[in-house]
């Protein structure tokens, strides 16, 4: 954390070092922002989509190898190496800012570099953080400007006396002297580098453009480095979705969600319920950080100001919100164009067209079987574009958490919701989730099923144990009534055919609805051994086109198969090592036993 007089220190330092052409301190200003898209434009970085089908629009395509995060490039540079624990990859800090110094040296040959003050959270919310990202990428800054609170406005409070969090972050290409620069620079992947020196709170990037390994707001600092400032100050940075839920009488409550990349959480945020009378705002679709007021109860702010979703799948039919947000004023990457200049991905719920112009920008070759759109195709979008955000959402006090949901892809065994029995019950469950792996992040491994502890997976700046650790002292000390019960849900349970038996997207309102009725201890429940489950009478199935036997298999628990869940979390424990908290091998040993009995 530093203060005004680190800043001009550290961008001379940054000039010296990486060697820009010039720099541009960024305001924050809508004129500031229209020439950077027209610059864009003139550069052919960026397409402006037809004014008359998308206004104000831009589409970008990405190199082909800068698709998505790269969690086997992502470090954490901790003084220890204990503190990163078995989840990350370690790097001797000295050792990776030699090897990164001598990347950063001359890479901004060529370019420009752009000093980006911005904020996270809402200005007054007292766990809100000051970052300021160095970047080379005028695509990254675009994107901030959607997704974080940037400019003079920041830069003041910085001149009055408030420390930031530096991002350094440089695509790795610079440009020797005319050479044309190429619509995404960046850097192979051997070269890509996405660092975190969370002793010192710190962001080094390197090589990439996409997503969360660029727009340093987001994944590095929102939850990398901020999990660690919480664990740090008793507080938590977490990968969940805020959402207002409000029933036909009026009463309404907040309710967060954990779920991993590309598992549901902008669609659970803004889903609209298929039930009638019932209401979802968004508060927030990705990062919620959470802190216990005097009351003893927990509270969430959004530290975002927009929306970085994935774009294939999304249409009027299943997230309507979404597609209403990104009728203007939004920036897509590696999705597919038609020839009127408007957007298209697999799944948008429009006839593929004849003609498409591919993410990779050629011709779509109608007689080959592949994605027009990337899978991790995204848009950006400000949270203000959305009809359904909730008036509270920059609220600085937050929005008090009556229930967490966690879940992810597990295409068996876990059941469509079950309610945790108290608190460590509860960390135990978001202990043990598991998901498929999906296009969020470059991997050989998608579809295959790993533990998420609580989504956070690649987003846990310091050891896994420390982390889950982190949850139960947060529910240690409060009387358990003052807590948020935990859910654990799943959309993806799959059957003997691999389909998806459960309709999903506005459907899970019935879940959402159960969920608030238990916490009013209007609906009922099973005690099963893995925690309560709803009674088929208690869950709302009015018009559900779901067959009986269906919803049956959906909240079944299968003694076998838990049996074996059991065995294979024990097996994952193994790996956290003496770090993981008795508490939870305790909740395991508890689990196998009520298995046994039952
Ligand atoms: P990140 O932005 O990567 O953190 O993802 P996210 O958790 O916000 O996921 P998102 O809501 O964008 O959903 C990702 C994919 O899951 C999309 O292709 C959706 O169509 C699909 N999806 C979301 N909700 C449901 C659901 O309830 N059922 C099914 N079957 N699919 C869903
Ligand atoms: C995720 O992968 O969880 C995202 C997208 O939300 S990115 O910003 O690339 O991390
Ligand atoms: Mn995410």
């Amino acid at each position: 954390m530093q203060g005004f007089s680190d800043l001009s220190v550290w961008v001379e330092q940054v000039k010296t070092l990486c060697q820009p052409d010039r720099i541009h301190w960024v305001s924050g200003s809508k004129i500031e922002e229209k020439s950077f898209y027209d610059q864009l434009v003139s550069e052919q970085k960026a397409i402006q989509l037809n004014p008359l089908l998308r206004p104000n629009s831009y589409a970008f395509f990405s190199d082909a190898s800068d698709v998505a995060r790269v969690e086997k490039r992502t470090f954490i540079a901790s003084n220890n190496e204990s503190d990163a624990g078995p989840t990350n990859n370690w790097y001797e800090p000295k050792k990776l800012k030699e090897k990164m110094t001598s990347l950063y040296q001359g890479s901004m040959r060529g370019r420009t570099m752009y000093v980006m003050p911005y904020m996270m959270g809402p200005v007054e919310a007292p766990i809100s953080k000051i970052g300021i990202e160095i970047t080379d990428s005028l695509y990254v800054v675009v994107n901030m400007l959607k997704m974080t609170r940037v400019g003079d406005q920041v830069l003041k409070k910085i001149k009055h006396g408030a420390t930031f969090i530096p991002g350094l972050h440089s695509v790795g290409a610079p440009l020797k002297e005319n050479e044309n620069d190429v619509s995404w620079p960046c850097a192979q992947m051997e070269n890509k580098y996405i660092a975190h020196f969370p002793d010192e709170r710190l962001i080094w990037s390197y090589g990439s453009g996409y997503g969360g390994n660029a727009l340093l707001g987001k994944k590095c600092l929102a939850l990398r480095i901020a999990s660690k400032m919480a664990k740090d100050e008793g507080w938590m940075a977490e990968h969940m979705l805020i959402l207002k839920i409000t029933n036909p009488k009026g009463v309404y409550k907040y309710i967060l969600g954990a779920f991993p990349s590309a598992c549901g959480k902008t669609n659970l945020s803004m889903l609209i319920p298929t039930i009638p009378g019932w209401k979802v705002e968004t508060i927030g679709d990705d990062i919620a950080w959470i802190w216990r007021k005097t009351d003893g109860k927990l509270y969430a702010i959004n530290p975002e100001k927009g929306f970085f979703g994935v774009a294939k799948g999304t249409s009027y039919h299943s997230n309507p919100n979404a597609m209403k947000a990104i009728e203007k004023n939004t920036i897509f990457t590696n999705v597919a164009l038609t020839d009127d200049l408007d957007i298209w991905w697999e799944g948008i719920d429009k006839e593929k067209p004849e003609h498409l112009t591919d993410w990779q920008q050629n011709d779509y070759d109608q007689s080959k079987d592949y994605p027009a759109a990337h899978p991790n195709s995204r848009f950006t979008v400000e949270a203000t574009e959305s009809s359904v955000l909730a008036k509270e959402w920059e609220d600085p006090n937050g929005v008090l958490v009556s229930a967490i949901l966690v879940g992810g892809r597990r295409p068996s065994t876990i059941p469509l919701v079950h309610e945790s029995l108290n608190w460590n019950h509860g960390v135990f469950m978001g202990s043990m989730m598991g998901s498929e792996i999906t296009a969020a992040t470059i991997s050989d491994q998608i579809g295959i099923v790993r533990r998420d502890p609580f989504a956070m997976l690649p987003f846990i700046g310091y050891h896994v144990g420390d982390y889950l650790k982190h949850w139960i002292d947060m529910g240690s000390n409060v009387d358990e009534s003052l807590l948020p019960k935990i859910y654990y849900v799943n959309w993806f349970r799959k059957d003997e055919n691999g389909q998806f038996m459960w309709p999903g997207f506005g459907e899970n309102s019935r879940v959402l609805k159960w969920i608030f009725e238990r916490i009013e201890h209007q609906a009922s429940a099973k005690l099963t051994p893995i925690g309560y489950v709803p009674d088929i009478d208690s869950l709302d199935l009015t018009n559900l086109d779901v067959s009986k036997e269906d919803i049956e298999a959906l909240t079944y628990i299968d003694k076998n198969e838990w049996l074996e869940e059991a065995k294979s979390i024990r097996s994952y424990y193994e790996t956290i090592g003496s770090k993981l908290p008795e508490l939870l091998l305790s909740e395991l040993n508890q689990l196998e036993e009520r298995l046994l009995k039952s």
